[in-house]
């Protein structure tokens, strides 16, 4: 898919359908969340470094906040006012990242 129509607003049915095939991510309000819970704070902030180089990649950042081993990410098209198919496979990528 181009850029263009990564960035573009996704309507409630196509958000539905691409929030169902990702795992323990909600939706809340234009934005879509997930807590990730690692072992220790270094595994919080490897996960949190790998995601920063994936977003810097991207041009398209999360916003999100990190409690030791706790890291809450929300992902949204602040330039479309909602999600966009960048959201969700920004979200995939994370889930990627995490350790095994
Ligand atoms: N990140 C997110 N999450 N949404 C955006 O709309 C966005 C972004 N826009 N990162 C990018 C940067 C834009 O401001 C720059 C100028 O490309």
């Amino acid at each position: 898919m181009c850029l263009m129509a990564a960035r573009q607003k996704l309507s409630d049915g196509e958000v539905s359908a691409r929030l169902s095939r990702l795992s323990g991510w909600t939706l809340s309000g234009a934005q879509i969340q997930k807590t990730y819970q690692f072992r220790d704070f270094s595994e919080a902030f490897g996960f949190m470094t790998r995601a920063a180089l994936a977003a810097e990649r991207r041009d398209h950042h999360p916003d999100w906040s990190n409690s030791w081993s706790r890291v809450v990410v929300s992902l949204s098209t602040h330039d479309a006012g909602g999600l966009t198919e960048l959201d969700f496979e920004m979200a995939e990528e994370f889930d990627r990242l995490i350790p095994h």
